[in-house]
């Protein structure tokens, strides 16, 4: 069945693990991004796997290969079990990224193509596709496509195979779910569960519409 995974962009620590908490039988896994982490501290993920939710770390690692190893590691030291990495910056600092999640026993994924409107500027005229394939020659675990792009998601999938596909932009950026979860392997959601009135209500109506 589909993931469905929260992102969880609230600033507090205390509220990011009380809407955690209250969604966790609702959801597959957790994504945790700069907003909480740099508000909170990295701390907070360890607190957070506690709940039993696999953690991924959005923060899109973009740097040299030795400086995305090092930062890989800090993530993993830090209790999550996924990180997910651009690849515009080319094989060998994915595959560093791949490597450190890998001896982890943890997953990469890479970003194919954002999901706001401003992401066709660059990302489209073949650069997603090239992305994808870095993806698939590193050995990641899958990528990042746009549920606010299902042919988009249709056309990367052609290149990925059967590599997963995580896809956000569900719900306050547009995506729907009906329409993005038989296309993909999680699906990423977070405005519309956490700034709900009542987010594990949210989280469970998502959940429902999975296939
Ligand atoms: O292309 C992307 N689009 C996107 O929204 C890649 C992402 N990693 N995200 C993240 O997914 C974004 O940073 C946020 O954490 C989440 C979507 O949140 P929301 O729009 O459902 O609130």
């Amino acid at each position: 069945m589909t993931e469905l995974i929260l992102a969880l962009d609230v600033r507090g620590g205390k509220e990011a693990l009380a809407i955690a908490e209250a969604c966790a039988p609702y959801i597959d896994r957790i994504k945790l991004g700069y907003p909480l982490v740099l508000a909170a501290g990295l701390a907070v993920a360890g607190e957070m796997a506690a709940l039993g939710r696999p953690l991924i770390a959005d923060f899109k690692v973009a740097d040299i290969p030795n400086t995305n190893r090092l930062i890989a590691e800090e993530v993993f030291a830090a209790g999550f079990s996924s990180l997910i990495a651009h690849a515009f910056t080319g094989s060998d600092a994915v595959a560093a990224c791949v490597d450190v999640a890998h001896a982890n026993g943890g997953e990469c994924y890479v970003v194919a193509e954002m999901s706001h409107p401003g992401a066709v500027e660059f990302f489209h005229g073949g650069v997603a596709e090239r992305l994808a394939e870095t993806a698939v020659a590193c050995g990641a675990d899958g990528i990042i496509a746009p549920a606010t792009r299902p042919g988009r998601i249709a056309r990367l999938r052609e290149i990925v195979g059967n590599r997963a596909i995580l896809s956000p932009g569900v719900g306050t950026q547009g995506g729907e779910m009906e329409r993005v979860a038989p296309l993909v392997d999680g699906v990423i959601v977070g405005r519309s569960i956490y700034e709900a009135p009542d987010p594990a209500a949210a989280a469970a109506a998502y959940a429902a519409l999975r296939r």
